[in-house]
C-alpha cells in the first residue's frame, strides 16, 4: 500500500466533471484501484452516532428534521447528561464500532456547551475509541478546547455547492462552513467533511462540492457522503431521489480527488439495496454508521448489515486500540499505540 498522498490539485471543475463522465465501468475500476494503492481493500470502518442535543435548532437547513423552522414531530432533547454518553460509547465498543461520533442541533455551541463535550470526548476517548463531534459553527477557541481534550475529528459538512448552497440554507453561508474547517485545522484536529446528495442539486453542483473538499489544504480526512433521508415535514420530503448511479458515481469521484480519505457511506442506507451497498464499496466507500439509529432517522439494522458484509468478505477496519492490542500481544510488552498511518498499513 502507498502511504504517501499524491495530490494532483486543484482541481478544475472541467477535470473533477471529466471524472463524473467516464463509463460507469471505468470510474469504478479507476476508483478501486486507486483505493487499493491507500486503503486495505476489503475493510470498512464503523462509526457510531449519537445525538448528544436533539432539535429545536435555529437553522433552517431545508434537509434536516431538526430543524425548529419546521414541523416533523420531532420530540427536543436538552444536552444528554456525560454518564448516558458514556453508557452509549461502551455499548457501541461492544457492538464493535471504532469510532464514535457525537452529534448536536446546534447554530454554533456556547463556550459551556463546548466544556461539557469536551468531557465526553475524554470518556471516549478513555474507552480507546476515536471521537468525533458535530455542533455546528466553531471559533478557534473552541475548537482549541476540543483538541486538547483529545478530540481526533471534527464533522462539519459543505453539504453542497457554493453555488446552490443558498437553495438549501439561508442562515449560515459557504464561507461559514469553510471558516469553521479552517479553525478546526488550525487547532490540529482531523476534518471530516461531505456533503448530500437527491437535494435537487444537478450533477454541476455535486462535482464542484467534491472539487472545493479536495482543494481543501491538506483535503479532509474523512468524506461522509449522504443521501438524503426525505423527512415528512421538512421542505425537502417531495425532493426527486437521484439516480443509483449518479450516487455510486459521487462516491467513485471522492474516493478518486481524495485517495487518502475514508470515505464514508453515509445517511440514506436503509434506502439502497445489498447490491447498491456493494457497488459503492466497490466504488471507494470504506467506513459505514453502524448501530440502528443515525441522528434522529433509522439506519440498517447491525444484524443485517454484519451479514451483509460477512456475505461480500468485508471485514471491519481494526481500530485503534484493536491495532495496540495486538502488537502488545506480539511482543509481550507495553508499546506506544500507533499512528494512523500505521493502524492502516
Ligand atoms: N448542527 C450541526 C451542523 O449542522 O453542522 C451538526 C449536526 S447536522 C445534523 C450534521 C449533518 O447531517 C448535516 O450537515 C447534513 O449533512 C447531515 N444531515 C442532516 N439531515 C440530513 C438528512 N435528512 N439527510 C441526509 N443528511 C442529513
Ligand atoms: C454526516 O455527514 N451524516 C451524519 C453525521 N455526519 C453527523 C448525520 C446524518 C443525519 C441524518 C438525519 C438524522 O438522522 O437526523
Ligand atoms: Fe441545525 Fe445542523 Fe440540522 Fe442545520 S443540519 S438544522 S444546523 S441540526
Amino acid at each position: 500500500m502507498q502511504s504517501e498522498y499524491k495530490v494532483s490539485t486543484p482541481w478544475t471543475l472541467d477535470a473533477v466533471l471529466a471524472v463524473y463522465d467516464l463509463p460507469f465501468t471505468d470510474l469504478l475500476l479507476r476508483a478501486q484501484t486507486l483505493h487499493r494503492q491507500y486503503f486495505e481493500p476489503n475493510q470498512v470502518q464503523f462509526s457510531t452516532l449519537l445525538s448528544i442535543k436533539t432539535g429545536a435548532c435555529p437553522e433552517d437547513c431545508k434537509y434536516c428534521p431538526q430543524s425548529a423552522h419546521y414541523h416533523t414531530g420531532l420530540k427536543a432533547e436538552k444536552l444528554m447528561p456525560l454518564e448516558q454518553v458514556k453508557t452509549a460509547a461502551a455499548q457501541a465498543k461492544a457492538n464493535g464500532a471504532t469510532r464514535f461520533c457525537m452529534g448536536a442541533a446546534w447554530r454554533a455551541p456556547k463556550d459551556a456547551d463546548v466544556a461539557h463535550v469536551a468531557a465526553m470526548v475524554r470518556e471516549v476517548k478513555a474507552l480507546g475509541m476515536e471521537s468525533c463531534v458535530t455542533l455546528g459553527l466553531l471559533n478557534a477557541e473552541q475548537a482549541q478546547t476540543l483538541a486538547d481534550a483529545g478530540l481526533d475529528y471534527y464533522n462539519h459538512n459543505v453539504d453542497t455547492s457554493p453555488e446552490f448552497y443558498g437553495e438549501i440554507i439561508s442562515t449560515r453561508t459557504f464561507q461559514d462552513r469553510l471558516d469553521t474547517l479552517g479553525n478546526v485545522r488550525e487547532a490540529g484536529l482531523k476534518v471530516c467533511s461531505g456533503g448530500i446528495v437527491g437535494m435537487g442539486e444537478t450533477r454541476r453542483d455535486r462535482a464542484e462540492m467534491l472539487r472545493q473538499l479536495a482543494n481543501l489544504d491538506p483535503p479532509p480526512e474523512s468524506v461522509p457522503i449522504n443521501e438524503l433521508v426525505a423527512v415528512p415535514g421538512t421542505p425537502l420530503a417531495k425532493a426527486h431521489k437521484v439516480d443509483p448511479f449518479e450516487f455510486v458515481r459521487t462516491i467513485a469521484v471522492a474516493r478518486i480527488l481524495m485517495p487518502a480519505a475514508h470515505v464514508r457511506l453515509s445517511a440514506g442506507r436503509t434506502q439502497m439495496s445489498d447490491e447498491m451497498h456493494a457497488l459503492c464499496f466497490m466504488a471507494g466507500a470504506n467506513s459505514i454508521f453502524f448501530g440502528d439509529k443515525l441522528l434522529t432517522t433509522a439506519n440498517p439494522r447491525d444484524a443485517h448489515d454484519r451479514e451483509l458484509l460477512a456475505r461480500l468478505g468485508i471485514a471491519a477496519e481494526p481500530g485503534p486500540q484493536t491495532v495496540v492490542a495486538e502488537m502488545c500481544h506480539d511482543h509481550g510488552e507495553m508499546m506506544e499505540a500507533p499512528t494512523e498511518s500505521q493502524a492502516q498499513a
